[in-house]
């Protein structure tokens, strides 16, 4: 019988800012070797032609720097520095192909490069709250999820979207082990929830490609969810009838529900959800409800006890 304890599972690594600060501190050195050959490749993988979308929020923007070294990539490891160490030089992004499949009269795929390519890609700057109460505010770019799902043809039947990420423990380490994580991480949607304008798909940010830490070289993007359910480097989008299982919902259903909107009255069983540390300030700021995107996606839950589809 697999035993899981408490502290394996997610939450309890949330570093205080001193700490993560501190061991930076100590990887300075590291980091001022590894900063040219990066420099130069982010050079290279420019997006062209990014247009600017209404989505724009007007908050400082989290530096780039935090964006790609205080991460949540379990599959890397789960410290916050351990994917920006491991990903890079692990992660093959390309070639990369994307199946699109289930219930829908067009199933297929794609590739990344191809995709870009022939996407309108627009900047999105939108805040990010991760469950364990910690924020940022990410310039991403991409394209909205619903037009991409909607050339697949999606039928009647199709009542919810199922997302997983590569499963390939030569690439991601922590893969090799199912005992407390049941790889590939999944994530799921509702249909409604996936053509909300908001929901988007990122191949970017800062007006570069993903840095593989970041979920290179596509990830989703739901501002008003907790950015548990903004799943990295997804290699299969299925459209499905019955809610599908998702990872975290798995391993901590009492602690992760499957509709995982940000909502400052719903505490988490082991810490209070009303406020957050958005990185680089000081004094903790209160959680909007739905991430302050309630004017968008409110609507989607009208007669819903969010008490209860926690
Ligand atoms: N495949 C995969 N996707 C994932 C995660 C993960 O561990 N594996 N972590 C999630 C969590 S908890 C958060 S907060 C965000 C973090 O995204 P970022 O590192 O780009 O800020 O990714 C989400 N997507
Ligand atoms: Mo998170």
């Amino acid at each position: 019988m697999i035993i899981r304890q408490a502290p394996d599972l997610h939450g309890s690594e949330i570093t205080p800012r001193s700490a993560y600060v501190s061991r930076r501190g100590l990887m300075v050195g590291a980091l001022a070797l590894a900063a040219l050959p990066s420099t130069v490749r982010r050079a290279e993988a420019a997006l062209p032609n990014v247009a600017k979308s209404p989505f724009v929020l007007d908050d400082k923007r989290t530096p780039l720097e935090d964006i790609t070294h205080y991460n949540n990539f379990y599959e890397f490891g789960m410290d916050k520095d351990q994917p920006a160490k491991r990903a890079p030089g692990r992660l093959r992004t390309r070639p990369w192909t994307v199946r699109v499949e289930g219930e829908c009269g067009k199933p297929g795929t794609f590739d990344v490069d191809d995709f870009i390519r022939r996407s309108a890609l627009e900047e999105r700057v939108y805040r990010h709250r991760c469950v364990e109460a910690w924020s940022m505010v990410i310039p991403w770019v991409g394209v909205p999820l619903g037009p991409v799902l909607q050339r697949f043809d999606p039928n009647s039947r199709a009542r919810f979207v199922a997302f997983q990420t590569l499963f390939d423990p030569q690439q991601m380490p922590e893969e090799s082990s199912r005992l407390i994580y049941p790889w590939p991480y999944t994530e799921g949607l509702r249909i409604d929830e996936a053509m909300n304008p908001l929901a988007f798909l990122a191949v970017g940010l800062y007006g570069d490609i993903l840095a593989p830490q970041n979920g290179a070289p596509i990830r989703l993007v739901t501002p008003w969810k907790y950015g548990f359910k903004s799943i990295k480097s997804i290699v299969s989008i299925r459209f499905v009838e019955q809610q599908p299982p998702t990872l975290w919902n798995t391993v901590a259903p009492s602690e992760y529900g499957f509709y995982s909107n940000v909502n400052p009255t719903v505490d988490h069983p082991r810490w209070s959800q009303a406020k957050e540390r958005r990185i680089g300030e000081f004094f903790r700021r209160p959680t909007l409800m739905f991430n302050g995107y309630g004017e968008q996606v409110a609507g989607l839950y009208t007669g819903m006890d969010l008490k209860k589809y926690f």
